[in-house]
């Protein structure tokens, strides 16, 4: 049975806006999954002050029958296609993609964690999320 996920979609680095269409593009073609509901793209500063270009942020909700962990390795894929390199802990990346939340589904394992960590301390996320909130959450 499909459910919603909203993925946060984040770049600061190369042509910002294309990076963000072709996750929108790629996310929309996964198998099982129908892209319902995107927020406006917003420009933000760069968390805690870091020294880094601003980024280019946008929410979207998919309807999706992939279990968590298969979204999660979807959007890796769709990362590294974008040409992303894991260098430093919150370097700057031409695309990443944050599963934000699933469902009403509460994972804490090592590697995948929803709702994501980050949401309480992330205005442009929550105000994302309010704006996709009439798709249903
Ligand atoms: N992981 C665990 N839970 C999740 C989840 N719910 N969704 C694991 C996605 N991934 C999840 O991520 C590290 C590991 O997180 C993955 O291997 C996955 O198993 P990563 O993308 O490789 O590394 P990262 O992005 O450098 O680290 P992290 O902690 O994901 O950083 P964030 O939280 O993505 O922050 N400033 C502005 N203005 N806008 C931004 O979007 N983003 C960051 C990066 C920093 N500053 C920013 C922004
Ligand atoms: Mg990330």
């Amino acid at each position: 049975m499909a459910e919603l996920a909203w993925i946060a979609l984040g770049s600061n680095l190369g042509d910002r806006a294309g990076y963000l269409a072709a996750a929108r593009a790629a996310l929309a073609a996964l198998p099982d999954t129908a892209l319902v509901g995107a927020s406006a793209v917003e420009e933000t500063a760069p968390l805690e002050g870091k020294a880094q270009p601003a980024y280019l942020n946008q929410m979207v909700l998919l309807e999706t029958a992939l279990e968590p962990r298969a979204l999660l390795h979807a959007c890796q894929e769709i990362e590294r296609a974008a040409g992303r390199s894991r260098g430093e802990h919150w370097g700057s990346r031409t695309l990443d993609l944050d599963i934000v939340r699933y469902g009403e589904r509460v994972i804490a394992e090592p590697d995948l964690v929803i709702p994501h960590p980050g949401l309480p301390r992330r205005d442009f996320w929550r105000r994302e999320l309010a704006e996709l909130s009439s798709h249903g959450r």
